[in-house]
């Protein structure tokens, strides 16, 4: 039994795991330099989330718990800013730039002036307020002077320190700062929307400042938040001369600083660095939007004061529009890969960023409803990165008269099936499928992508001749190409359809995950791919298999499974599967993978099956794991148990009932995975979701209760002859309690000490498997 630790030691215990915690927020979120895994980190967490529970009076506001997300509000308060939060003034060319280094130089009387030069982020302006080194208060910049507190959600922020780490700790202090998303953390964010078939967002900038104003904090702890931190407003004591001391300092206290912004001397060097930043731009981590040139010497500020609005000691030189106004020619329909209909604009091509803009994604049917684009509507398009451009804004002033809003068509425009929106998604469908040359077109040039089959030149264009000329008519046709066939199409010559030809018959031999990218399953990008072709590894079963295993597969979920599950389902499709496994051979499978699902324990599937809240983390699933065999054995574990070691038992049993059905499809499952092996892997040694043998050699039985299909005798006698022995009380020793009908004492005892109660079908299954 895990015994309780006296407060005194829990509290040494929470202080080491908090500072611990934070070290490991710290490098990670601000130095970039992560030393543990995630594992070990959630471990740490769960822990101190445990003690935390079992010890409320020792919880503190600037624990690493408390950044997970509080309680929805129900609105935001207002935060008064102690100094203004100040807006800046724009420079919007380099003889803009030179006239505000003049005028400061005039106002100083000074030949040259030192700046700092920063990159001007493009997200959502915040300040902190700390008190004696803790955060009390976060809140948006508002008009300036009052904002809104959003303090719930900005604890989410691993980049915000919940304490200012060091010294020198003032007692009263703003920091005020830009909140991101970057780059690389935008672009997982969207594809992981995509794949739970949410919307994605338009831009980073837009999911950040979303994010930050969502009532529900649990939200913005999922969202990849940034805090670069820029200068400081109010604060109880100077913190140096220069504006350099003070992001050094801030440095020192914890907080992200940008590792861009440089110390210029005079003027050239600001052009020069705004030149070097602008042309790195796309290869920053974050989007910018200008660069900001602040007076470094505080003095100097202090001089220049300010105007009305904005300080006299710095200005943002704005960087080239991403954005531009045209005019939307015609709205049309776009039929995607996987029937999803897209409104695209045609636009008057318009130069945006330096590149040359024809045509603007509309998303969806409700997007263009939201934006109210019609045909012949002035727009404003954007383009961040390499993206699509999109279109931002109408302005409705110059809009024609008389043009109705763009209205779905109802039959597809290439195919001329029906259009449907299924239930609860955003995108209308053709459900032509692979009928519809526009998917087909699509499916063969993604079957033949870098990532799928990788069959080289075989592209877009290639892929529309094929389609057109009815050669390829679905994807195992591919293989049916020959050198004569491609002679006959356009563009082809003796070496290029030999080229063609060797590249597809090199691809005939595929390993399991290209081949699962490659054939387009709704929502299964290469990533989830190639967890389903190493964690099940067999392309029969995975055809095969219900939903629900691939619940059981960290990253694939259930929602996901379900997709998987309806695709192969499908008769067009499994005929469609049929056929190409019929040209191609499957390489490199690792069989389905018996030790991948024997490693799981029952914890980590609650965890897969989205079991939360309930303080199962990793290191208490896997001792949790090994007390059972089946799911629904968990229900029987006893609640002492669970508590001591920081679960949640009431969650976990009210989430456990939620799921009942679900869990016995599970256990189900892990049954008939038993099975597979069994008869299809030769009988490999099995072990169930708890982690139990196969065989019933030295495992200890208490038979309790009533049996229905067999004595209690009969019982003994084979779960013997299958190696286990049968004992007459329950100790600590005891793998398995058999309970029958009326069980009483025994089965009580069995959940007081966490063994492991199995019913009769469950102890039939044990025997079966043993026989297996
Ligand atoms: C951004 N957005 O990155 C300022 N900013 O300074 C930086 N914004 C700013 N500085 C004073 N780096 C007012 C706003």
């Amino acid at each position: 039994m895990t015994t309780s630790p006296s407060a005194e030691d829990a509290a040494g215990r929470i202080a080491r795991l908090r500072e611990e915690i934070e070290e490991h927020n710290h490098r990670y979120y601000v130095l970039d330099e992560p030393v543990l895994s995630d594992a070990e980190y959630d471990a740490m967490l769960r822990e101190l989330q445990g003690l935390e529970r079992e010890h409320p009076e020792l919880v503190r506001p600037d624990s690493p718990t408390q950044r997970v997300g509080a309680a929805p509000a129900d609105g935001f308060g207002e935060v008064t800013h102690g100094q203004p939060m100040l807006s800046l003034d724009n420079a919007f060319d380099a003889d803009e730039l030179r006239e505000f280094d003049r005028r400061v130089r005039e106002r100083l009387g000074v030949a040259s002036v030192a700046y700092v030069g920063e990159p001007k982020l493009d997200g959502l302006s915040l300040s902190l307020r700390y008190e004696d080194g803790l955060l009390v208060q976060a809140g948006t910049r508002g008009d300036g002077r009052v904002g809104e507190d959003i303090t719930g959600n900005v604890r989410t922020v691993r980049s915000v320190p919940l304490r200012l780490r060091g010294e020198r700790i003032p007692a009263r202090l703003e920091v005020r700062g830009e909140v991101v998303i970057r780059r690389q953390d935008f672009e997982q964010l969207n594809a992981g929307r995509l794949e739970q078939g949410e919307r994605p967002f338009a831009n980073p900038r837009n999911a950040a400042a979303g994010s930050l104003r969502q009532l529900d904090p649990q939200i913005a702890a999922r969202r990849p938040l940034t805090l670069f931190a820029f200068g400081v407003g109010e604060c109880s004591e100077p913190l140096g001369e220069m504006h350099w001391q003070v992001l050094e300092q801030l440095g020192a206290w914890g907080f992200r600083v940008n590792r861009e912004i440089r110390r210029l001397d005079g003027l050239d060097a600001c052009l020069a660095y705004y030149n070097d930043l602008l042309g790195r731009r796309d290869s920053l981590d974050y989007e910018i939007d200008g660069v900001v040139f602040k007076v470094d010497d505080l003095a100097q500020r202090q001089t220049l004061g300010f105007t009305a609005r904005a300080p006299r000691w710095a200005i943002a030189s704005k960087l080239p529009a991403r954005e531009a106004t045209t005019r939307v020619r015609r709205i049309l329909p776009s039929v995607g890969r996987t029937g999803a209909i897209t409104p695209v604009a045609e636009l008057e091509p318009v130069e945006v960023g330096g590149v040359t803009v024809s045509r603007a994604t509309l998303h969806n049917l409700d997007e263009l409803r939201r934006k109210d684009v019609r045909e012949g509507d002035t727009v404003m398009v954007r383009r961040a990165g390499d993206v699509i451009p999109e279109i931002v804004s109408v302005n409705t002033e110059f809009r024609p008269v008389g043009v109705e809003s763009w209205q779905m068509p109802e039959r597809c425009p290439v195919c001329d099936s029906e259009v449907i929106r299924p239930e609860g998604e955003v995108d209308y469908r053709c459900i032509g499928s692979l009928q519809c040359p526009a998917q087909l077109k699509e499916s063969i040039r993604h079957f033949a992508s870098r990532r799928a089959l990788d069959i080289e030149g075989l592209g877009d264009k290639v892929a529309e001749q094929l389609v057109d000329t009815g050669l390829v008519q679905e994807l195992a046709d591919v293989f049916r190409l020959d050198r004569q066939r491609l002679l006959g199409l356009e563009g082809f010559a003796e070496v290029s359809a030999g080229n063609l030809v060797a590249a597809i018959e090199a691809r005939r031999q595929v390993p399991l995950e290209r081949l699962l990218y490659g054939i387009g399953i709704p929502g299964v990008g290469a990533d989830t791919a190639r967890l389903l072709a190493d964690q099940v590894g067999d392309m029969d079963y995975i055809r095969r298999a219900p939903a629900v295993l691939f619940s059981l597969i960290p990253g694939v979920g259930r929602s996901m499974g379900e997709e998987i599950h309806t695709f192969f389902t499908d008769e067009a499709n499994a005929r469609g599967v049929d056929r190409l496994l019929r040209e191609i051979e499957l390489v490199s499978e690792n069989g389905f993978s018996p030790d991948y699902v024997a490693s799981l324990t029952a914890g980590e599937i609650v965890a897969a099956l989205g079991i939360s809240g309930v303080g199962l983390g990793p290191k208490r699933a896997r001792e949790l794991g090994s007390k059972v065999t089946y799911l629904t054995d968990l229900m029987g574990l006893a609640s002492q148990r669970l508590q001591a070691g920081g679960v949640d038992v009431q969650g976990l049993r009210q989430q456990l009932e939620e799921r009942a059905p679900l869990f016995e499809e599970v256990d189900a499952l892990l049954i008939e995975k038993c099975l597979h092996w069994a008869t299809d892997r030769g009988g490999a040694q099995i072990r169930g979701g708890g982690g139990s043998s196969s065989t019933l050699a030295g495992r200890s039985f208490v038979l309790t209760g009533t049996l229905e299909s067999m004595t209690r005798d009969e019982a003994k006698a084979r779960i013997e002859a299958a190696g286990g022995k049968v004992t007459g009380s329950v100790s600590g020793k005891t793998d398995y309690v058999v309970a029958g009908e009326a069980a009483g004492s025994k089965r009580r005892r069995a959940e007081e000490l966490g063994v492991a109660i199995l019913d009769e079908a469950a102890l039939l299954d044990l025997l079966r498997e043993a026989a297996g």
